[in-house]
């Protein structure tokens, strides 16, 4: 596979002013006619070279003359057609099989509905096209198909008209005015239910809503929509923008390759991001509901109107939508809790990424396979990177600076630079090596030495900015590092935003007395933090800054951990400052339950040099128990006081009870008690949502396979039908720590509830599996084996899916070297593969290197 470089970048030669589709929908095929009007840009430009991959020409015209062969050339990816003129008429007409298209880009079908995803280059399998996002035109679709099995015809834009034909068939054509890159064409024909609202817009225009879902989820479309009008709003409210279409179109679909996608009016979803109801979604499902439908709405300004000039610039796009979502979510909800979990997920996901032979800028300078780029890199990176940038500049500067963007290049298709450009302008501040964080990859630490000497503090920070993947030297950042001091009982003597910009710089204060520092305070840059000294303890119980707070609670338990991990005892200093907070009462339910939370596996596993999970596992469960032993009472208070087995209410209030009941339930599951073990089963057996009986069998399922059995019996009977709800089930029993997990993940294939063409299935059965430590990483190596043989099967219904799985070896580099060897032989039988996609080889050759 051949590499493509930012560097090679070349302006079209040729643009598209208007795009005519008609699309004749069929059981069998479905045959496209695509009417273009054609401009060369580039005057040295002889023949129109057009994207095609898997078409089926039938005909070209060219200003209504039929083409004859020896005008065009049909070449490997593209259609050439030969000596065109300046400007031109281009009709082509083709064939496609939607029915037979697994790899769910282009237009295929998901059960009985057809669909498209057309993001990054999914338009070239529908119609020869210059399909790339700086060439945008105006777009005019019809649909026909049968009325009784398709009522529902929808694509981009106003609908304009309907129209009856007399064989059974029907037609609809939509006009979308606004000039868009083929990336955002959508349609969709089915048999849809459809659930309707209305939004009015600040300056007055009425806007129509409209949920499309398979008929009889009508009900679970009512979070979606409340969701849609807070995002319109807020928009409006936060950012000035206005929508600007008559209607907003949702379809919901249940084979789905991501979340959602932004198409212009016709947004499409994975059904897991628009439908719930109590009874089977959990509070985190009614959460990314919520934040997925504001970020594809919020697309329509940061995506849509100003879109991406090539694929390189993805976070353009990507980082600033995710940044717009995670303030929208944390307005709406509680501040302090949305930060800890986006600051969580980040480091979960992107730090390992940033740490394995993957890493990339959030604007990658190459690729293979653009596939592979909708990264937590250019996504939830690209989002600290858009909010450093809110922190340096302040609400007011910020807003003035989005204001300009949108003035400047409202309907073209742009890159970092023009944006950051705008930044720089109203900011009045100079981004010349801010810009680093664009094309320097890996994450920096940032090392603290403190001295306090007469009155005098004095703090050094030392930037450890790690080298590129290509072992070249990269430079120091420039980022703002909220800071406070604190007195002995945790009131602020000074805090302070310092900007860091030099390998090492030394900052002081004038205090009377030694101060605590406490230091990155709302994790205002995404580095990571080493101190020669802390006051972790102190910390966890005084800061006023709850990210700090939650952030030295972690540092404790993993400095706890870790030196259970050199063979010493417990620290029981730890083991009184987690009874602190047990015992504080005052505080949020939601924000407790984070406090109480011990690190993750994949944290303690990023801190070692050479990762064994084994003595992971070990260490962390061993702590678990300790503190369920030691505050066994406690934890039973906490539970019984906030478990109200009929109250499904999704305020805060009831969440942040669900949330930290449960934490106490899973932290006294390490006794694995008959106590417990009751308490788990009364759970499962009486609760009313979904969230209770989740984290129930999880409980079950991990200590007590007697009782699991019986109650992943009955819930498998009352919802083997709701796909959705089996995602979880799956997941579940993947993710189980129980000894046979492998054998039950092989055999649950053979479910009737599974299916393999499901992403979302796939992602909870195997993708749980791949991340399941304790299993995957098995020293027998079956884990390994049974992924790698997965990612070879899958790759050939879709290379998208198994490149996602391959992604569960980025750790490779960093194994012990029984676990290295063991995943070194299935990563080359993966590569030994004959017709293995570009998407698995970039992925598997690269975690080799
Ligand atoms: N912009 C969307 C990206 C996306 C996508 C990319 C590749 C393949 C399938 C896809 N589905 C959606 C999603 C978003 O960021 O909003
Ligand atoms: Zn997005």
């Amino acid at each position: 596979a051949e590499s493509i470089y930012l560097k090679d970048y070349k302006a079209p030669k040729f643009t598209v002013k208007t795009c005519d589709l008609v699309f004749e929908l069929y059981e069998e095929h479905t045959q496209v006619t695509n009417l273009m009007s054609i401009e060369r840009v580039d005057a040295g430009a002889k023949d129109l070279v057009l994207d095609s991959i898997d078409l089926e020409l039938l005909e070209i015209y060219l200003d209504d003359e039929k083409l004859p062969e020896k005008r065009y050339v049909i070449e490997d990816e593209h259609l050439r057609v030969l000596d065109v003129g300046d400007a031109f008429k281009l009709i082509i007409i083709n064939k496609i099989y939607p029915q037979l298209n697994s790899e769910l880009e282009g237009l295929y079908k998901s059960g009985n509905i057809f669909c498209t995803q057309n993001e990054p280059e999914g338009f070239r399998r529908i119609t020869p096209y210059l399909d790339r996002p700086d060439v945008m035109a105006v777009f005019k679709t019809t649909l026909v198909a049968d009325k009784e099995r398709y009522p529902v015809l929808l694509s981009n834009g106003n609908r304009e008209s309907n129209f009856k034909l007399d064989d059974g068939r029907h037609g609809a054509t939509w006009f979308d005015p606004h000039p868009k890159p083929s990336y955002l064409f959508a349609l969709v024909a089915g048999d849809l239910g459809v659930v309707q609202d209305k939004f009015v817009t600040a300056s007055g225009k009425y806007v129509r809503l409209y949920i499309y879902t398979d008929r009889g989820n009508e009900s679970k479309c009512k979070h979606a929509m409340k969701a849609l009008k807070d995002a319109m709003k807020w928009d409006e409210e936060v950012y000035g923008r206005e929508y600007d279409l008559e209607l907003y179109n949702i379809v919901a679909v249940d084979s789905f390759n991501m979340g959602a996608m932004e198409n212009k009016g016709l947004n499409i979803f994975n059904s897991a991001y628009v439908l719930a109801d109590e009874d089977s979604a959990t509070d985190a499902n009614f959460m990314g509901i919520q934040s997925v439908i504001a970020h594809e709405y919020f697309h329509n300004w940061t995506g849509n109107r100003i879109t991406c000039r090539d694929w390189f610039q993805l976070t353009l796009k990507e980082g600033l939508t995710v940044f717009r979502d995670q303030c929208f979510s944390a307005d709406l909800n509680s501040k302090e809790v949305q930060r800890i979990e986006d600051v969580d997920a980040l480091r979960e996901r992107q730090f390992v990424e940033d740490a394995s032979p993957t890493a990339h800028p959030i604007q990658p300078d190459s690729y293979m396979a653009i596939n592979n780029f909708y990264t937590a890199t250019v996504y939830e990176k690209g989002a600290e990177v858009i909010r450093m940038l809110h922190t340096l500049l302040g609400e007011q500067k910020y807003r003035k600076a989005m204001d300009l963007y949108f003035d400047a290049f409202d309907g073209q298709a742009v890159r970092t630079d023009d944006f950051l450009w705008a930044i720089s302008e109203a900011g009045g501040i100079d981004l010349e090596q801010f810009k680093r964080w664009y094309y320097q990859s890996g994450t920096p630490k940032l090392h603290v030495d403190e001295k306090f000497e007469d009155g005098k503090y004095s703090l050094t920070l030392t930037q450890k900015v790690p080298k590129a993947v290509d072992g070249s030297e990269q430079k120091p950042y420039f980022f703002p590092l909220k800071m406070a001091l604190l007195d002995e009982s945790g009131k602020e003597i000074e805090a302070k935003t310092l900007i860091v910009s030099k390998e090492s710089e030394e900052f002081t204060f004038k205090v009377e007395k030694k101060p605590v520092l406490s230091i990155n305070r709302d994790f205002s840059a995404p580095v990571i933090v080493e101190q020669s000294h802390n006051d972790y303890a102190f910390l966890m119980k005084h800061d006023t800054n709850s990210y700090v707070r939650y952030e030295s609670a972690q540092s404790f338990g993993l400095q706890t951990i870790e030196s259970m991990m050199r063979g010493k005892p417990i620290d029981e200093e730890f083991v009184n400052a987690f009874g602190h907070i047990l015992d504080e009462d005052k505080l949020d339910h939601s924000f407790k339950a984070l406090l109480m939370e011990l690190p993750s596996v994949s944290a303690i596993m990023q801190r070692q040099e050479v990762v064994d999970f084994e003595l992971i596992y070990e260490a962390k469960e061993r702590l678990q128990k300790h503190l369920a032993l030691t505050f066994k009472e406690k934890l039973l208070v906490i539970y019984n006081e906030n478990h109200t087995p009929d109250s499904k209410e999704l305020d805060a209030l009831n969440i942040g009870k669900r949330a930290i009941k449960n934490r106490a339930l899973k932290l006294l599951s390490a006794l694995e008690s008959d106590e417990v073990i009751a308490i788990a089963n009364a759970q499962y057996n009486s609760s009313v949502t979904m969230t209770d009986r989740i984290v129930a069998l999880d409980v079950l399922e991990n200590i007590s396979p007697e009782f699991s059995t019986v109650a992943l019996g009955h819930f498998y009977k009352k919802y083997n039908r709701d796909t959705l709800v089996m995602n979880k089930y799956f997941s579940i029993l993947a993710a189980s720590h129980r000894e046979g997990t492998l054998d039950r993940v092989m055999a649950l294939q053979n479910d009737p509830a599974y299916n393999e063409l499901v992403p979302n299935l796939v992602r909870s059965l195997i993708g749980v599996f791949a991340r399941n430590y304790k299993h995957f990483h098995a020293k027998d190596g079956y884990g390994y084996k049974f992924v790698a043989d997965k990612i070879i099967d899958i790759d050939k219904i879709n290379p998208q899916m198994a490149s996602g799985l391959a992604g569960a070896f980025k750790i490779y580099k960093k194994m012990n070297k029984v676990n290295k060897k063991l995943i070194k032989t299935e990563l080359e039988r993966i590569l030994l593969e004959p017709s293995l996609s570009k998407n698995v080889y970039e992925i598997v050759s690269k975690v080799l290197n």
